[in-house]
């Protein structure tokens, strides 16, 4: 691996996935969101990617590696894309939080509802709002169009779909965004190298070789994307580290932002690196109900908006 180019490792990382299944309906409805979306009223479109990857060990996969991501920070900013008039392309992690849904309770979620009668349900007055407004907010945003959602499970699945939806969002050119929350896998296991069936137990202990996952964000931005505005974000565990590796990384892949957190402090604070300064984004505390993407999306959507003037002019 250590002798091949960057390229070259991504293109033979590729050409030795498993194929994408329903590739041509996820086309499909890619390009006609797109289509819809871009045309005529140029609505802004941004992709945010959320959920954690899984590596499978076996190609008839039964056990896999994976990658820690509830969705909350993916779904929390879908939101409030779609409130600031973007169109969000929501490529997540199978099972993982969607949009809307996060005040809902999901443990259990059956005990909102209840039967007065053999032909009606209803929900307990307690949740009322709560289902209300998830369901409306929902339905609006999928009746204009303005969200659609695409689920993956593995890394191979991951990175497939995000060259499909960089490519097809390239003539978009800077109205188009990438939001890179999710959290992928830096380590796997090359499919041609995977054994079919289920690794046998009881021949004592197992022995896995890791290969590096060739690192797609430079190929986004110098190929797949290169005029769209591109936010990574870099996830660390212990914070004397965390802004150093985001520096690290802004100057590496060129992104036009870095969102640094650390995994305990996640929901209340970020950092913001880029090449005008580092901005610390809170939660506002006083206010139970303040989520910190809300302030962080009104940061990320000035920055985009100042990119698209200059890139105007
Ligand atoms: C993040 O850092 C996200 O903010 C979280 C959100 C995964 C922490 P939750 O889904 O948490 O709300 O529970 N995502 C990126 C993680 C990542 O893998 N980054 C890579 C890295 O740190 C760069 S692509 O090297």
């Amino acid at each position: 691996m250590s002798s091949m180019g960057e390229d070259e490792e991504v293109s033979s990382f590729f050409e030795s996935s498993p194929p994408l299944k329903k590739m041509e309906d996820i086309l499909q409805k890619l390009n006609g969101f797109i289509e819809h979306n871009s045309s005529g009223g140029g609505r802004r479109i941004v992709c945010v990617t959320s959920g954690g990857t899984t590596v499978p060990l076996e190609q008839r996969c039964v056990r896999y590696i994976d990658n820690f991501s509830s969705g909350n920070r993916g779904a929390a900013s879908t939101e409030n894309f779609v409130k600031a008039g973007y169109a969000v392309v929501f490529l997540y992690r199978s099972g993982t939080c969607q949009p809307y849904c996060r005040s809902l309770p999901d443990d259990p979620f059956l005990e909102c509802f209840h039967f007065p009668d053999n032909s009606n349900i209803q929900v307990h007055s307690s949740h009322v709002e709560a289902v209300k407004m998830a369901v409306m907010d929902q339905q609006a945003a999928v009746a204009e169009a303005r969200l659609l959602k695409l689920p993956f499970t593995t890394i191979y699945e991951y990175l497939q779909m995000l060259r499909l939806i960089a490519t097809a969002l390239k003539d978009v050119g800077p109205c188009s965004m990438f939001y890179l929350a999710a959290a992928v896998s830096d380590f796997y296991v090359p499919w041609n190298s995977m054994t079919e069936h289920k690794i046998e137990s009881g021949s004592g202990p197992l022995d896995i070789r890791l290969a590096q996952v060739p690192k797609m964000l430079s190929i986004l931005r110098t190929t797949w994307a290169p005029k769209a505005f591109c936010i990574s974000f870099k996830l660390e565990t212990d914070a004397k580290i965390l802004i150093d590796k985001a520096t690290k990384a802004l100057g590496k892949y060129k992104v036009h932002a870095v969102v640094a957190n650390e995994l305990s402090t996640r929901k209340e604070e970020v950092v913001v690196v880029s090449s005008s300064g580092n901005v610390v984004v809170r939660r506002d505390s006083d206010k139970p109900e303040s989520i910190v993407e809300d302030n962080l999306i009104r940061l990320i959507v000035d920055r985009h908006s100042t990119y698209i003037k200059e890139s105007h002019s």
